[in-house]
């Protein structure tokens, strides 16, 4: 079998007993292999067509977690990733695909917080991600994904599939597409001031959803934070912005109805809340742009969702024929409550601020 002899090609303790589809990542594809020690490892299949450079994404990875591991606190675990017998951090098969593995970590990961709690602790965890990368040299990342979340570039993107509309889906989608057009100067914001130096760059993790963290299955302390494969030099409010919007949000990216997402205001105050508690170095100008952070990502990732229905399901891992149009317009819906409520969270971000500043005098 082809994954015995990729599990070959890697050191690691024990015989494996068993291997098993895991996961719910909408990139790449995973298996939990069990061995006869009792140790579990996780074993993923790199997607190239997203990832292009598997070697490079898993050199920025590993360089980042051997940072971590060196300076951890013992607050949180840090992924180990298995090197293979040759000391490389992937394997490629006989097929070209790339492989890594790494130690499995107990836990639970969310795709929404049972409690508020949950939420904090997802962004206790993420503030603590952002602290200890603070000195790491951002521009010395590869950057895997060019332009992952430069949202200018992200618009041209989309520009492109509606004018190359290749399935005919364009005309179907005018009322979505118009939307997100009229947003396209608000939603370069971020993009732009990167651009000139008003926001800083940093390392950043990229996907931080709840789900990237792993809490205990006990206590729901957040315990790791998972998926390093879009670690590259970005912007704060994208990690920021990309947890509220995953994880304060009332319905998620497959809400069956669109009508019904929201954003919670008493969850992006909880977020929020554990967020600047958690990370010590934002400059005012990031502390004043959280609000526009969550809105400017949960554009973009609408203008990903539909760009990819417009081209033919090519890049997010389909359950049915209009998922990425159901995930899209949950997007839209989500930005056009963030429009309604965007005085009411730069006010909350304003109150945090000002209590958080008297704490810590
Ligand atoms: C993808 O596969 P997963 O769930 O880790 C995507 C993220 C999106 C997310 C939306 C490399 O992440 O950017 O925010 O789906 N990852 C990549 O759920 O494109
Ligand atoms: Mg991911």
């Amino acid at each position: 079998m082809k994954i015995d002899n990729v599990l070959c090609a890697f050191e690691f303790n024990g015989e494996p007993v068993s291997c098993q589809e895991f996961g719910k990542g909408r990139i790449n594809s995973t298996f939990m292999i069990q061995t006869d020690t009792g140790k579990a490892y996780v074993l993923q299949l790199i997607n190239k067509r997203v990832f292009k450079d598997p070697v490079k994404l898993m050199e920025n990875a590993s360089r980042v977690t051997n940072y971590l591991l060196e300076r951890t606190d013992g607050c949180y675990t840090t992924l180990r990733y298995m090197q293979t017998k040759s000391g490389t951090y992937c394997h490629q098969d006989e097929q070209g695909e790339y492989w890594r593995m790494y130690e499995f970590v107990p836990g639970i990961g969310l795709d929404a917080p049972d409690s508020d709690e949950d939420l904090y602790q997802c962004a206790l965890a993420f503030g603590w991600f952002q602290n200890l990368l603070a000195d790491f040299p951002a521009d010395s990342l590869h950057e895997t994904i060019p332009c992952f979340h430069n949202t200018i570039d992200r618009y041209q993107k989309l520009k492109e599939s509606i004018a190359a509309d290749v399935m005919g889906r364009a005309d179907s989608v005018r009322a979505e597409i118009d939307y997100l057009l009229s947003r396209e100067e608000i939603a370069g914001t971020i993009q732009r001031k990167l651009d000139s130096g008003e926001l800083p760059l940093r390392v950043t993790h990229n996907d931080t959803k709840l789900n990237n963290v792993l809490l205990d299955p006990i206590t729901h302390q957040s315990v790791c934070v998972l998926d390093l494969d879009t670690v590259l030099p970005g912007s704060s409010l994208y990690d920021y912005g990309d947890s509220v919007r995953f994880g304060a949000a009332n319905g998620g990216e497959d809400a069956e109805d669109p009508s019904l997402v929201s954003l919670n205001l008493h969850l992006f105050e909880v977020y929020t809340k554990g967020y600047l508690e958690a990370v010590t170095s934002l400059t005012e100008k990031e502390i004043d742009l959280l609000p526009i952070g969550a809105l400017v990502i949960t554009l973009e990732l609408a203008t990903r969702f539909l760009k990819d229905y417009l081209d033919g399901d090519i890049y997010f891992k389909i359950k049915e024929p209009h998922h990425n149009l159901l995930r899209a317009r949950n997007q839209i819906a989500l930005a056009q409550d963030m429009e309604q409520k965007m005085t009411d969270m730069e006010a909350i971000v304003r109150s945090l601020r000002r209590t958080l500043s008297k704490c810590s005098i």
